[in-house]
C-alpha cells in the first residue's frame, strides 16, 4: 500500500507498508539502541541485509546518546546511508515527546550534512521501544514537516510502516499537513 503527497513547500512524503531495507532514497534510518550495538526489529534487519561493514562503522562511535544520530555507509542495502538514530524508550513522561521529535530533527540533520535528497523512516521507538503508534505517528510526521519547511533541500521523505494499522495512522495524518 502506498500514499504520496506533495506539500506546499514541494517535499514530498510518502507513506508506505514495507521491509526498510530495500528502500532506494539517499539515506534509510535505523531505529537503533544507544550503544549502536545492534538488535532486532529495524535494527536487526538492517545489520542483517547490509552486511558487517555497517557495524564496523558503528563501533567507531562508541554510542549515540537518545535523540540523537549518527550516519554510516550502507554496506549492501540499495541506500548511499544508514542514519542510525536512537528513539526514547517509552516511559509515559512528558520527555517522550520531546525526544522523539528530536530523534526525526537530528536524524534529518544528518541527512543535509550528508548531502541526502530523499530519506526512508521506520515508526521509530513503537516496536521495542513502547512508544504507542497513535501518539508516535503525529510527532514523527509534524516534525519532518517542520524540518523541510526550513531546509527545502530535502526532496522526498517515505515513512515506511510495517502493519495496516500504522499504515492507516499515518495516510490518517498526512491528509491533515498542508
Ligand atoms: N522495516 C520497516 N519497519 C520495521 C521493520 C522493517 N524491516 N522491522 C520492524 N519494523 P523496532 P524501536 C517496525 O523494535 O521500537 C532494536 O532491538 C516495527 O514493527 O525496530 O525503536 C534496537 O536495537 C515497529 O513498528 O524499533 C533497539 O534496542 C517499528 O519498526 C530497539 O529495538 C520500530 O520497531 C529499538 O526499538
Amino acid at each position: 500500500m502506498i500514499r504520496r503527497k506533495t506539500l506546499e513547500c514541494g517535499t514530498l512524503f510518502v507513506v508506505l507498508t514495507g521491509d526498510i531495507t530495500a528502500q532506494a532514497t539517499d539515506a534509510i534510518v535505523n531505529a537503533a539502541n544507544s550503544r549502536l550495538a545492534g538488535g532486532g526489529g529495524v535494527d536487526g534487519a538492517i545489520h542483517a541485509k547490509g552486511g558487517p561493514e555497517i557495524m564496523a562503522e558503528c563501533r567507531k562511535f562508541g554510542g549515540c546518546p537518545t535523540g540523537y544520530a549518527v550516519v554510516t555507509g550502507a554496506g549492501r542495502l540499495k541506500a548511499k546511508h544508514v542514519i542510525h538514530a536512537v528513539g526514547p524508550i517509552y516511559s509515559g513522561l512528558t520527555d517522550d515527546a520531546r525526544l522523539l521529535a528530536l530523534t526525526y530533527k537530528k536524524s534529518l540533520e544528518c541527512a543535509v550534512k550528508s548531502g541526502c535528497k530523499s530519506v526512508s523512516f521506520p515508526s521509530i521507538s513503537t516496536g521495542a521501544y513502547g512508544y504507542p503508534p497513535a501518539d508516535a505517528c503525529p510527532i514523527a510526521m509534524k516534525t519532518c514537516h517542520d524540518f523541510v519547511n526550513d531546509n527545502p533541500v530535502i526532496e522526498e521523505i517515505h515513512f515506511v510502516l510495517f502493519s495496516d494499522p500504522d499504515f492507516a495512522l499515518y495516510v490518517e495524518q498526512l491528509e491533515e499537513l498542508k
